[in-house]
């Protein structure tokens, strides 16, 4: 990005309310952790996926399988998430909320407990280092581990909730949308929300959650994550629709990670627009880097320009693809602060940023 409309993107101050922390690994950061495991092999050749295929979903999360691979002690936990946070930051987002998948290895000695204090710690380092960004912590629920491992997470985000200083703010649901069904996390989901979790849910990633998303918008959440089939221009509902704007629920977006893992046929056709123009909260969000480190992980680098996204490009994406102006660009970026789960201080000290800056970029 290089001509005067691209450095708007990149000055202009952001809110990042929906990023997997080992979806967003950079290249540079994912060159480090092969080499630091080259018994796992994890080279180029490994991958099924070639230049031209198509990349699905389910591609998608065996990629993450991976990453997972390549990030499983401490000490990866905290490179990661240090460099994350610097990398956003770098990219003019101020205010993060960044949201993972606590996991235990044995082999490491990585307990989930452990694995959310990494993370905490990693946040308090950067904060230490000044590094200019607010982040808050969203420990999040993998649907495909079930209704257990599901109330076992909820109570340690409740536990984090109360010990870190207003860091843990929410929980997410996440995971292979086809696996599973949302009735089964209900109790769990539930708990959350009544110990005072913010609940931030994928929703309608996939056509066959309606039923699903009927119900969970019941609860209802805080924020909706994609929400792609929501509407019934895309196999959703009018009930559907009536539910999320009755309630207001703000929606996630995150173009480049829908139209790539191919549950949006192209830009023009995004969701985004349908939600934009009934006036809706919607907040873009750059997600994962997994479809760029498809490529990163096992071609090399020669695709970088054209596969890695950031929040700078999705927000010109969706200006260009959808006609909008700088003015209106910079609204959308000043309403996602009060989406965020920030207390009301936080999204006040945000607020004057934005006002201060204002002045400066538009
Ligand atoms: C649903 C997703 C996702 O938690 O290890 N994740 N879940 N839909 C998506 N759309 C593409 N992208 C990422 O980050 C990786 C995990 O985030 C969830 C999946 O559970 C994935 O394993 P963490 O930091």
């Amino acid at each position: 990005m290089d001509t005067e409309a691209d450095l708007f993107y990149r000055l202009l101050p952001k809110v990042e309310l929906h990023a997997h922390l080992n979806g967003s690994v950079s290249s540079e950061t994912m060159e480090t952790l092969i080499k630091r495991k080259p018994h796992l092999n994890i080279e180029h050749s490994m991958t099924a996926i070639r230049r031209g295929q198509r990349r699905s979903l389910d591609e998608c999360f065996q990629v993450f399988k991976v990453i997972h691979q390549l990030v499983d002690s401490e000490e990866d936990i905290l490179m990661v998430a240090k460099a994350v946070i610097q990398e956003f930051a770098a990219d003019g987002v101020k205010y993060l909320e960044l949201r993972s998948t606590p996991r235990e290895v044995t082999e490491t000695g990585l307990t989930k407990q452990r694995y959310i204090e990494t993370v905490l710690e990693a946040i308090r380092q950067c904060k230490q280092e000044e590094v200019d960004i607010d982040v808050r912590f969203i420990v999040a629920v993998d649907r495909r581990h079930g209704p257990l491992v599901a109330m076992e997470t909820v109570k340690l985000a409740e536990d984090f909730l109360l010990s870190s200083d207003g860091v843990v703010v929410g929980l997410d649901l996440s995971g292979d949308p086809t696996v599973g069904h949302g009735k089964d996390l209900l109790s769990a989901l539930e708990k959350a929300k009544n110990c005072g979790l913010k609940l931030a849910l994928h929703l309608s990633e996939v056509p066959s959650q309606r039923e699903e998303s009927e119900l969970l918008l019941n609860l209802p959440p805080d924020r909706i994550g994609h929400g792609t089939f929501l509407h019934p221009e895309f196999g959703g509902s009018d009930s559907l629709v009536d539910k999320v704007c009755k309630q207001n629920i703000p929606i996630e977006m995150c173009l480049t990670s829908n139209v790539k893992g191919q549950t949006v046929p192209s830009y023009d056709k995004h969701h985004f627009q349908y939600w934009y123009k009934r006036g809706h909260p919607c907040v873009l969000c750059k997600i994962t880097r997994c479809l760029f480190l498809l490529f990163l992980l096992f071609r090399q680098t020669d695709d970088k320009g054209v596969f890695c996204t950031d929040l700078s490009q999705e927000y010109q994406l969706a200006a260009s693809t959808f006609g909008l102006t700088q003015e209106a660009v910079w609204m959308l970026s000043q309403q996602a602060i009060g989406y965020t789960f920030a207390p009301e201080p936080i999204k006040q000290r945000l607020e004057k940023k934005w006002a201060e800056l204002k002045q400066q970029i538009l």
